[in-house]
């Protein structure tokens, strides 16, 4: 492969600047370009990109620069002859710190608190409801990058840490690892279940309202994985009828989630705007990982995260 040129599609723009993406690409030794939907392609091309679009199947390489590729058609690349690489690996500590901060409001209560302090509310919690991490269980379903930062930091924090993968393999401060179809038994002790596996034809509706019914009534849901893992109507179910004491969600089944969504009313929700792995390094990860894989192509070696 003899890569050209770099073509920044103007969708990255949903993740961080174009124009601090096409700075941090510049110096490679390929020239760099943003560009928008009237582009064409060809051989010598490497795309960078948020999003899929039909013309990038003509260039030689595309670099999705999120962690998930289910919006790209994997199929369409491997017959095209299309390398396709994702972002896997840069999001150990962001999205990790995320769900630290969720796990934490709910223990603490800080989420209620934010919500009173808008009406200079003083009211304090009931005895019952404030806890402490230290020695709760949380279920970490996927133990890939994010995954392994979000037990490591879990255990840190006192927490006992049990895990989900489909190899079953141990993995470290991890103190169970099951796998898939032991997800019942997974979750069934937990404080928290994390949802960091990536969406697949496995994990698509994999938290449905039989699994929700496994967790106990004082558990919570966080999904920073994609929205469709999780079954829509049965989490609202779940949450109206207190069969879970709440959700930490980041990833939605519709993006922006919309304005009427139920969601946005929960007292014992937190939504945020798929944003876990927002920080103002984006554009230098992506870039390090682009540099890494334009090195291997000079060696003639395979590239990193080749997904496609
Ligand atoms: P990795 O590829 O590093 O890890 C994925 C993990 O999921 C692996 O441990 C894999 O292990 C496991 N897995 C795959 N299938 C299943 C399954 N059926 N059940 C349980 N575990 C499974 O990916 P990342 O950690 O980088 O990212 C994970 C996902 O998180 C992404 O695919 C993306 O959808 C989402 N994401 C969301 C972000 C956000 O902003 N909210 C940011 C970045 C990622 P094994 O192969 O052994 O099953
Ligand atoms: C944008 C990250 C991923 O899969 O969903 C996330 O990587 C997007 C900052």
């Amino acid at each position: 492969m003899d890569i050209d040129r770099i073509a920044v599609h103007d969708s990255v723009a949903q993740a961080c600047p174009l124009e601090a993406m096409v700075a941090a690409l510049q110096g490679f030794g390929v020239p760099v370009e943003a560009v928008g939907d009237d582009e064409t392609f060809d051989a010598s091309d490497c795309v960078v990109t948020f999003s899929p679009r039909d013309a990038f199947l003509d260039a030689a390489w595309v670099h999705g620069i999120r962690a998930g590729y289910d919006e790209f058609d994997v199929a369409a690349y491997e017959a095209a002859g299309t390398a396709l690489t994702n972002s896997t690996g840069i999001h150990g500590d962001t999205v990790p710190e995320t769900v630290v901060g969720y796990l934490t409001a709910f223990a603490r209560r800080l989420h209620v608190y934010r919500d009173r302090q808008r009406d200079g509310d003083w009211t304090q919690e009931p005895y019952n409801e404030p806890f402490t991490l230290t020695g709760e269980q949380v279920c970490v379903v996927g133990l890939g990058t994010i995954g392994q930062g979000v037990a490591d930091r879990a255990a840190a924090l006192g927490l006992e840490v049990v895990g989900v993968r489909r190899s079953g393999d141990p993995a470290e401060n991890v103190e169970r690892v099951y796998t898939p179809d032991e997800l019942d038994a997974a979750v069934a002790d937990a404080r928290f279940v994390v949802l960091c596996c990536p969406l697949t034809e496995e994990t698509e509706g994999m938290v449905d309202a039989a699994l929700l019914d496994e967790m106990r009534d004082d558990s919570y849901l966080v999904n920073v994985a994609r929205g469709p893992v999780v079954v829509e109507d049965a989490l609202l179910a779940a949450l109206d009828d207190d069969a879970i004491a709440g959700a930490a969600l980041d990833a939605h089944w519709e993006e922006p989630l919309p304005e009427a969504h139920p969601l946005w009313d929960h007292e014992s929700v937190i939504v945020t705007p798929h944003v876990a792995a927002f920080t103002n390094q984006y554009h230098e990860d992506i870039a390090a990982l682009v540099r890494e894989n334009l090195d291997r192509i000079d060696r003639g070696e395979s590239l990193r995260n080749r997904v496609a």
